[in-house]
């Protein structure tokens, strides 16, 4: 099999491309990582591949695929490559199936999106300290958190688990949806702790779940990749925060 294309933006810091490529580690599939500068990616040639001018892109050159989107992504690699159903369920399992998909449209529309504008409005928009829409997108990325947090409590009483026990989000085995949501918890568990109180005190379901999430040997390796990648290599999000430091001056 040749090698699985994952497009990422120099040098690595933005979560959406490490979200296939924990996937792809996970499945133990080749993948290679191709680097881009980000004032490269709203421009022919990279728009041809990812028309949203934004990374992570992929090229499956096995099955002459490409494809943008981190969920999507996810979701071809999984329909195509697992097939002992180790990250999702199959068709015996419909309703298990389907949960999963559930969990990473809400990675997508609600993770994301929410945490990524609260970092956007904390380190990189023209005008600093701007309480409403950062309070906003605060408070949406915690009610995020404790909807996981409380997910996870269910599920650990649904299935009877002792508090050592892991519990994911569907089933009884971690899948695509439980690995879809690490990168970004990591950003923020590594950034903030909730207003009054510490993660693990507050939403001990959600803390304990990251926390199996990166010891998995698979994730922790990505994850030490990704810590490479930003110490040795050029900073290509410091142009975009370049920018906004400028335009502030103004
Ligand atoms: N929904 C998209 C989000 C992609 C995204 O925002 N990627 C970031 C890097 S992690 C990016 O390209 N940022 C540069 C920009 O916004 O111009 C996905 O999940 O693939």
């Amino acid at each position: 099999m040749q090698p699985i294309k994952v497009y990422n933006g120099r040098h690595g810091t933005g979560p959406n491309p490490w979200k296939v490529i924990l996937v792809l580690a996970e499945l133990d599939l080749p993948y290679q990582i191709e680097w881009i500068d980000y004032s490269e990616s709203k421009e022919e040639p990279y728009v041809l591949l990812n028309p949203n001018g934004r990374l992570p892109a992929m090229v499956d050159p096995n099955n002459g695929v490409t494809l943008f989107e981190s969920g999507a992504i996810i979701n071809y690699i999984v329909d195509v490559y697992d097939k002992n159903y180790k990250l999702t369920y199959g068709d015996d399992r419909l309703a298990e199936k389907y949960q999963v998909q559930s969990w990473l449209m809400l990675q997508m529309s609600g993770q994301g999106p929410m945490f990524g504008q609260m970092v956007w409005f904390t380190y990189f928009h023209v005008e600093e300290n701007l309480t409403t829409p950062l309070q906003r997108y605060t408070t949406e990325t915690k009610r995020i958190c404790s909807v996981i947090d409380n997910a996870l409590r269910r599920r650990r009483a649904e299935l009877n688990l002792s508090k050592e026990e892991p519990v994911w989000l569907v089933g009884e085995h971690y899948t695509y949806a439980d690995l879809s949501f690490v990168m970004w918890n990591r950003i923020l568990l590594n950034q903030s702790t909730p207003e009054d109180g510490k993660w693990e005190d507050e939403m001990p379901e959600f803390y304990k779940w990251h926390e199996s999430l990166i010891s998995l040997p698979a994730v922790n390796k990505v994850l030490e990749l990704q810590a490479e990648c930003i110490r040795t290599m050029k900073d290509s999000a410091n142009e975009v925060r370049n920018r906004q430091a400028d335009a502030r001056k103004i």
